[in-house]
């Protein structure tokens, strides 16, 4: 970073932090980060929705983060691409389990919208000045998840941290698309909260973020709920008839991936323009879910 862009950096940190805390309360926050081994400090899932409706609100956030000598590792979905990109293409959307059923040439399709998504993301990165990298294979060692059912589908066997760890050591900012391969090289269409939970496993990070349209996971009247405690509230919030089938499956994976982890890990769902809030307040923001 250059001196310029230095004192401008640190004027727009100043500015932006003490309007959401004091400076106290995020020094404590960033002297924490700032001790953690890169790849432990926080792994961002970033939905379709997000690149599509959010796009600088995320990148300023993200960009943000690395300014500040953190570099946030951020696997993305194109969800939303992908319907639009196979329905002009004659597709007919069919989903199992909330999976998508992916033919060979929905599988055609399925890569080139997520290149061409990561790559969005990694530009608009680059054009406010940020390193990004963009890591489109080689991370998500796949397998049919089951073939007859679900088609070109892959479920994680292992990550592959070697891409990961080469962008981190340069500082740069990776990049994730969801998409794995299979030991012979065939390409899979995997879900990105699934990735999301397998990459999560395998770095342990101190933070886990979802990126959402909505913020937050949202109550009958549409409100952000604040936090969820999933020892007491999971059976009750799965019971009640406002939770619909998205954010079912979230819940579900959210609690998959926590179950898998030291008990004292936490996710935070929330919007990018609040990334910096969640990360550097006692109050956060956004859905905060715990075991
Ligand atoms: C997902 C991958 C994209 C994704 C799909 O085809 O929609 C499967 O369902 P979001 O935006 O994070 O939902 N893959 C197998 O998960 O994107």
């Amino acid at each position: 970073m250059n001196d310029t862009r230095d004192i401008q950096t640190r004027q727009t940190i100043v500015r932006l932090l003490s309007s959401m805390a004091s400076a106290k309360e995020i020094s404590q926050y960033l002297k924490r980060f700032s001790q953690l081994d890169a790849k432990r400090f926080a792994v961002v899932k970033v939905g379709g929705a997000v690149l599509r409706d959010d796009l600088e609100a995320l990148t300023s956030s993200l960009a943000f983060l690395q300014d500040v000598g953190l570099t946030p590792i951020v696997i993305h979905g194109a969800g939303p691409q992908l319907d639009e990109e196979l329905s002009a293409a004659g597709i007919v959307k069919q989903t199992v389990n909330g999976l998508r059923v992916t033919s060979p040439e929905a599988l055609a399709i399925v890569r080139r919208v997520f290149q061409s998504q990561n790559l969005k993301l990694v530009e608009a990165l680059q054009a406010f000045d940020a390193r990004a990298t963009s890591i489109v294979s080689g991370v998500f060692e796949s397998e049919y998840l089951d073939r007859d059912t679900y088609g070109l589908v892959g479920e994680v066997k292992r990550v592959n941290l070697a891409p990961i760890e080469a962008s981190l050591r340069a500082g740069s900012i990776p990049v994730i698309a969801s998409l794995g391969e299979t030991a012979s090289g065939q390409i899979l269409n995997v879900n990105a909260d699934f990735a999301a939970n397998e990459l999560v496993q395998k770095l342990q990070p101190y933070k886990i973020v979802f990126l959402t349209g909505t913020g937050g996971l949202l109550d009958d009247a549409g409100k952000v709920i604040d936090s969820i405690n999933l020892s007491t509230e999971y059976e009750h919030l799965m019971s009640q008839p406002w939770i619909n089938g998205g954010m079912r499956v979230k819940i579900e994976q959210i609690k998959d991936l926590l179950d898998r982890l030291p008990l004292t890990s936490s996710v935070s769902i929330t919007k990018p323009s609040e990334l910096a809030k969640e990360l550097f307040t006692h109050k956060g923001s956004g859905t905060l879910v715990r075991r």
